[in-house]
Order: C-alpha cells, then structure tokens, then sequence
C-alpha cells in the first residue's frame, strides 16, 4: 500500500485520529494535507489519552515521521504549545518535518475570525475561532505569508506590510477594531523562526522519494467530507478541501500513486458548529447518543450535536472520494438501543429523494425517512472479529455496507487502538 488516504465521511469527528493511529504501524509517513489548529483527534494509546490538534496523529507512533503539507495552515504559537505538551510526555517530536509552503495563520486572522462570526449574527458559522478561514482567504487572496517567509525578514515584512493595508481597513473601518502594527507581527512572527527552521523542508521531495522506495506515506484529512469548501453544506463548512482530492493537493502527491482511500464513518452522525443536519435528534435520544458517545468538541470544548446514520450522505461521500474501505467507528455507543434507526431517503416538502438533494435548500428541508433494524445489549467492546459480534450488530453493519456500496474493513468497538475489529 503505497499512498493511503484518510477521510472523514461525515462532519468530523467520525474517529480518524484514532484510524491513523492504528494505521501507524504499517506506516512510514503521516502527512497532514489539510486544516489546522482548528483539528481535534483523540488517541488513546493502551489507556493513555492524548489530544492532538495541528500536529497528525501519526506522531504517536515512534517509527513514523510526521509531516505537516503544504496545505495546511499553521499557527506558530499552538505548533510550539502542542509539541512541548507531548514532549513532557514523552513522545519524540523531532521527527516532525514542515513544509516550507504552509501558511502560517497570523493573530490578525484568528482576531478577523472572531469578529467576523459576530458580524454573522444569527447567520454565523460556528467556527473554532482559530483564524483557519481568514487565513484560506489570504493564501487565495495571495496575501498570505507562507512558512519560508520567516527565513527572509525582508519579503516577510514586505508581505506582512502588504496584508496590513487590507486588513486594517476592515479591522478599524468595519469592525471597529484597533490597527494592527507591522512591526509586532513581524516580530511575533520572527521568534519563531530558529526553532522552526530545522523542521521545514520540501516535502513534495520528501514523501515522493519516500514513495519511489516502497515506503508508505498516510495523508491523513483534517475536518471531513461534508465540511469541504467544495462539497460541503456550504457556507457552513470550513475553508479548505478536507476531501481525497485536497489530500493530493494538500501533500503535493500526484493521484496515480494513492492505492487506498479509506472514508472513517461513524456507527451514527454528528456534527458541531451550525448548519443543516436532517438525522439531528433534539430529544432522548440525541441526548444518550451525546453522552454515551462522549460527544464533545477536542478543541473548543462544544457539545456535538447528535443524530442517527444517515446512508445517502455516506453514498455521496463514497462518490465524491471513492473510498477504497469503511472503517466503521463507535459501533458500541449504539448498544442497549432496541431499535436503531437509518435514514434511507429524505422527505422534501412531499417528495422523496433518495439521493442527496441537489440543493441546499432542499438539504435544510429535509425530512428524514428511516428504515428500523432490531439493536442488541450485549457488550461488543471486548469482540476482536466480526464472529464474535451479536448477530444484530452484524446485521447492522452489513446494512451499512449495502447501502453504502462500499466493504467495511475495520469497525471500532471501543476508544482504545486496541479496541478494533478487522474484517478479513
Ligand atoms: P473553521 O474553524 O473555520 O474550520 O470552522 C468551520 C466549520 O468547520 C467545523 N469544524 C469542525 N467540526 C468538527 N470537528 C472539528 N474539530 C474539533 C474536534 C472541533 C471542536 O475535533 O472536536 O473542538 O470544536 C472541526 N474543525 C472545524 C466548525 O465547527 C465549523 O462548522
Ligand atoms: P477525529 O477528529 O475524526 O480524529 O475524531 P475525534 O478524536 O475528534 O473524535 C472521535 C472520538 O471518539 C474520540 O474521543 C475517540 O477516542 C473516540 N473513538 C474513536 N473510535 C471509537 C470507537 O470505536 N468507539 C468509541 N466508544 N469511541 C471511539
Ligand atoms: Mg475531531
């Protein structure tokens, strides 16, 4: 397996740090394609829980080199934070590599953020406040300042002096906000450069050599499918392409070389920040799934809203990345419920679709219409194999299957890296 992706069929969430994890050690690179500090995965590595956010989650595996690609958006003050966190735990940071054309997000994108979503009013997005979207605008803008521009102060402070102009229009003239000084975010930015600069290199040549000898790379997606600026419920999404193709984008890996692509879906669906969502539950049940599933955001601490699966989203996602495999996650959190419920069409305003709707506004009206499958109670967290599964859990996920049109080859029965079912 050369090039292998990773990606969220969902709205995040869906358990892809613990599917890199798990993958890691087959793996010789992880690379990061897309998203930021805006990331939230939770590993638990034989008990152990850590928390990532900017850096992949292959890093917790000693024999992978983790890069973040070209793609992705850094905040320089988080990257530092989060690699001394593991490292007074232990883990060896030193092999991370950066590419030298990520954009750094800068405190003026994390303060437009923020103002930005309060000048949305009732219409905002829900961001993670973290200045991921005002930095995507300014590397399409072309105002961006990438990571090699902290080796040359000159360009940096002729790119910063540049983005400056804009930004304190808005900030002082719409937003009502004091100017920002060049000279602070200069030197802010500067600060950081000795200690970065070991760590950047061109990972193009980097993962592609690694490629031409045999070695395997992961690209493993932030956020997910519905999510994406393209594909997603747009505008409520984020500001990138969290999808298999941004993965080549994102890595700088050409499409030719990628042998898998492995959609992570959840045994259910949730989805933080606003936005439209048909299987939402607004009653018991999308409490219990909250609860049970521990259904709270890694990085902003939100509570994810909750609801049942929903297998014409998964379809299109299966279409939009052409998923290779399913790993099924948090099949366990379903138990003890007697029925359990899928969403096989929607209702818009009288008419059934069984498809994704074309359009928005018949996604926001959609009504759910489920097909109902017998649940089981017994305790799945200890089965190693799908023999070992009650038979209406295997019944489930052999729905799941069908409908999804695509072979589900690992299910997680449990938050461990053990806790994980492998379907030969
Ligand atoms: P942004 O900040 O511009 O990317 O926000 C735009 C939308 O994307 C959603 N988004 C996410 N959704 C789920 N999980 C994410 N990561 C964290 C996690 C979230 C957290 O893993 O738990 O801690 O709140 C993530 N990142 C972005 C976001 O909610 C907006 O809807
Ligand atoms: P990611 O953003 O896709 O990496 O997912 P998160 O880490 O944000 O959220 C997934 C949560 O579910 C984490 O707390 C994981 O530890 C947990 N998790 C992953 N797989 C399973 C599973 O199969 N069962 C259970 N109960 N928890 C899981
Ligand atoms: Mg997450």
């Amino acid at each position: 397996m050369p090039a292998v992706v990773i990606v969220g069929a969902q709205w995040g969430d869906e358990g892809k740090g613990k599917a890199t994890d798990l993958l890691g050690e087959r793996v010789d690179y992880v690379v990061k394609p897309n998203g930021g500090n805006n990331a939230g995965h939770t590993v638990v590595v034989h008990g152990e829980k850590f928390e990532l956010k900017l850096l992949p989650a292959g890093i917790l595996s000693p024999q992978v080199t983790p890069v973040i690609g070209n793609g992705v958006v850094v905040n320089l003050e988080a990257l530092f934070e989060e690699i001394a966190t593991l490292d007074s735990r232990g883990v060896d940071t030193a092999r991370l590599r950066i590419s030298a054309n990520a954009h750094v997000v800068a405190p003026y994108h994390q303060t437009l953020d923020k103002v930005t979503e309060r000048f949305l009013g009732k219409r905002a997005i829900g961001t993670t406040g973290r200045g991921i979207g005002p930095a995507y605008m300014d590397k399409v803008g072309r105002l961006g300042i990438r990571v090699q521009d902290l080796f040359d102060e000159s360009i940096l402070r002729q790119k910063v002096e540049g983005a400056l102009r804009q930004k304190n229009e808005l900030l002082v003239k719409l937003y009502n906000r004091r100017a920002v000084e060049v000279d602070e975010i200069v030197e802010g930015l500067l600060s950081y450069a000795e200690r970065l600069r070991p760590m950047v290199v061109d990972t193009v040549e980097l993962l592609n050599t690694a490629l031409d000898r045999d070695e395997v790379v992961l690209m493993e997606g932030g956020q997910a499918t519905y999510l994406d600026v393209d594909h997603g419920t747009y505008p409520f999404v984020t500001s990138s392409n969290p999808t298999a193709g941004g993965a080549c984008i994102g890595a700088g890996i050409g499409p030719t070389r990628i042998d898998r692509v492995i959609g992570i879906v959840k045994a259910y669906t949730t989805r933080v920040g606003a936005g439209p969502f048909p299987t939402e539950l607004e009653d018991k049940w999308g409490e219990y799934l909250q609860t049970t599933g521990g259904e709270v955001g890694v990085n902003t601490g939100r509570p994810r809203r909750c609801g049942w699966y929903d297998a014409l989203m998964i379809r299109h996602a299966q279409r939009i990345n052409g998923f290779t495999d399913i790993v099924l996650t948090k099949l366990d959190v379903l138990t003890g419920i007697e029925e359990v419920p899928i969403c096989t069409a929607y209702d818009v305003d009288g008419v059934i679709h069984r498809e994704m709707p074309m359009t928005q506004t018949d996604f926001h009206h959609a009504v759910p219409v489920y097909e109902t499958l017998p649940g089981w109670t017994e305790d799945i967290s200890g089965c190693r194999t799908l023999e070992e599964l009650p038979e209406n859990a295997r019944a489930y996920v052999a729905r799941l299957e069908e409908l999804a049109g695509c072979r589900i080859s690992a299910i997680g029965v449990g938050p461990d890296r053990e806790d994980t079912i492998t379907v030969h």
